[in-house]
């Protein structure tokens, strides 16, 4: 199970330069044509410390990170409200588990602005409306068609298409308000409902303050009135970045680029924080398993159970669970070595309804 964030915004606001520093990828910028043409895949691997201190203890054939599919999918300048984005584009958007929205918050004669302004409140809210509308179409579109499905339906399948239709008219009912649907309160039930429809305003929303050089160290004023916006919504960040000098300084061996991040006042890659902040916004935690032949971290729900996270390394561990040798990672590596840690008496054993906690190396006995 990969996650995928879709990296969305309007066209020259640093979209595919921000891909490209996350991915490591060298997809064309400044373009617009390609702005709307074009989606850009790539993958980041998942920055985490606990994997790098971990390995040297034993010496794996293969480390393996986390990783996370990034999708950058241009839009064109919306001519009139709701025109904005194609529908292959809507589609691409809600495939993903996030959405990662750039908005534009540099100053440079040289790059074009659609609204000729820079205003990253104003765009933040354009965009915003764009997915609202869109959602409110898909809402639209299915309760017409429920209406003859209804007449015909019997049974349990009209008590369905029924409770259906009450979901959506509450959908609605938000989104004719301007509210974004994570900001409404839906039971499970209903959630479960809304699943299959994919709406854009449910999604996590990190917005990326793509920001101007010269507010690198001094990112609050920037930040402020879109953390007003955003500070309304569920399941919604800020996240600065400086894509274009942060990309540059991608490229400087990494004792350089540290000098340079410390010296501009950012304390991480921008693709620390991005992800730090999506695992936060999505409610992930990451375990590892370890070995000879690799050391590895797994992302997971917060509130999995040890079987089912057994579930997440092979179907067989799920299926064949018997219990899990479980210590956090920080003790293994003060321990040294596995066996050590199991002299110190160190190493748990936990049940399948253990709830597995962030950092904790885990060992599964299973069989089939
Ligand atoms: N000054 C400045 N220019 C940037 C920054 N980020 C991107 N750009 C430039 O803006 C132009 C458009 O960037 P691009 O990533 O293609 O934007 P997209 O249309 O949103 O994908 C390119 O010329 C970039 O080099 C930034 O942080 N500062
Ligand atoms: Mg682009």
């Amino acid at each position: 199970m990969g996650l995928t964030s879709a990296i969305t915004g309007l066209p020259y606001v640093g979209k595919t330069t921000l891909f490209n520093l996350l991915t490591g990828a060298h997809a064309a910028t400044g373009g617009f044509a390609g702005a709307e043409a074009e989606t850009n895949v790539g993958v980041a691997k998942v920055p985490d410390e606990r994997v790098d201190r971990l390995a040297p203890l034993f010496q794996p054939k293969k480390t393996t990170h986390a990783e996370i599919t990034y999708r950058d999918l241009g839009l064109a300048k919306p001519a009139a409200p709701g025109q904005a984005i194609s529908a292959q584009k809507l589609g691409d958007l809600r495939t993903a588990d996030a959405l990662v929205h750039v908005v534009r918050a540099f100053a440079d004669a040289a790059v074009p602005h659609v609204e000729g302004t820079v205003d990253p409140a104003r765009d933040l809210a354009t965009l915003e409306l764009e997915l609202l509308f869109a959602d409110h179409a898909v809402v639209e579109r299915r309760l017409e068609r429920l209406e003859p499905e209804l007449r015909s339906a019997k049974g349990a399948e009209r008590d369905a298409k029924e409770r259906e239709k009450a979901v959506l008219e509450h959908a609605r009912s938000a989104l004719d308000a301007e509210r974004p649907l994570r900001d409404v309160d839906f039971d499970a039930e209903e959630l479960r409902v809304m699943r299959g429809f994919r709406f854009l305003t449910l999604m996590p929303t990190l917005v990326a303050a793509n920001l101007d050089e010269a507010d690198v160290g001094r990112p609050d004023t920037v930040l402020a009135p879109l953390r007003a916006a955003t500070g309304k919504h569920r399941a919604t960040a800020v996240v600065p970045v400086c894509a274009k000098i942060e990309s540059e300084i991608a490229e400087l061996p990494p004792d350089e680029a540290a000098a340079f991040r410390a010296d501009l006042g950012l304390a991480e890659p921008a693709l620390d924080r991005l992800i730090r902040a999506t695992y936060e916004l999505l409610g992930l935690i990451s375990f590892f398993t370890v070995g000879p032949d690799e050391v590895r971290a797994w992302t997971i729900p917060a509130g999995t159970r040890a079987q089912q996270a057994a579930g997440a390394i092979h179907s067989d561990l799920e299926r064949g669970f018997i219990r899990a040798e479980v210590i956090e990672w920080e003790k293994l590596l003060a321990a040294g070595s596995e066996a050590n840690a199991k002299k110190q008496g160190i190493m748990r054993t936990e049940g399948r309804d253990y709830l597995v906690k962030d950092g904790e190396v885990f060992h599964v006995l299973f069989s089939v």
